[in-house]
């Protein structure tokens, strides 16, 4: 009957499988503002200013960085919020992500 169903059909799994994670990057452009970007990374990532002027020029020298990793919901809702952020002020900051 369903209610002595003890499980033993299917075999235990050796491995937790956990759920895959999301690099979100920042990629430099020659237009956004240096502060703008720092306010992003301290406002979306809650970094300090001085952790998000770092960050900042990591991306602005190489042209680009992992600013934080993420479940999928979470990366997902971060870029958005950037773009969004980004789409307000006509800057052309760019926001993406990547599993990683
Ligand atoms: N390269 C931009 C500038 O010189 C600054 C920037 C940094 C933009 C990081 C985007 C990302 N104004």
């Amino acid at each position: 009957s369903p209610d002595s169903d003890i499980g033993l059909a299917t075999k235990p799994r050796e491995k937790t499988k956990r759920p895959p994670m999301y690099k979100v990057m920042i990629l430099n452009d020659d237009f956004t503002p240096m502060e703008f970007v720092v306010h992003v990374l301290e406002r979306f990532f809650g970094l300090n200013h001085a952790q998000a002027f770092e960050l900042m020029l990591t991306v602005h020298k190489k042209g680009l960085a992992v600013v934080g990793v993420f479940s999928h919901e979470v990366a997902e809702t971060k870029v958005t919020h950037v773009m969004e952020f980004a789409q307000r002020y006509q800057h052309p900051l760019q926001c993406t992500m990547e599993k990683e």
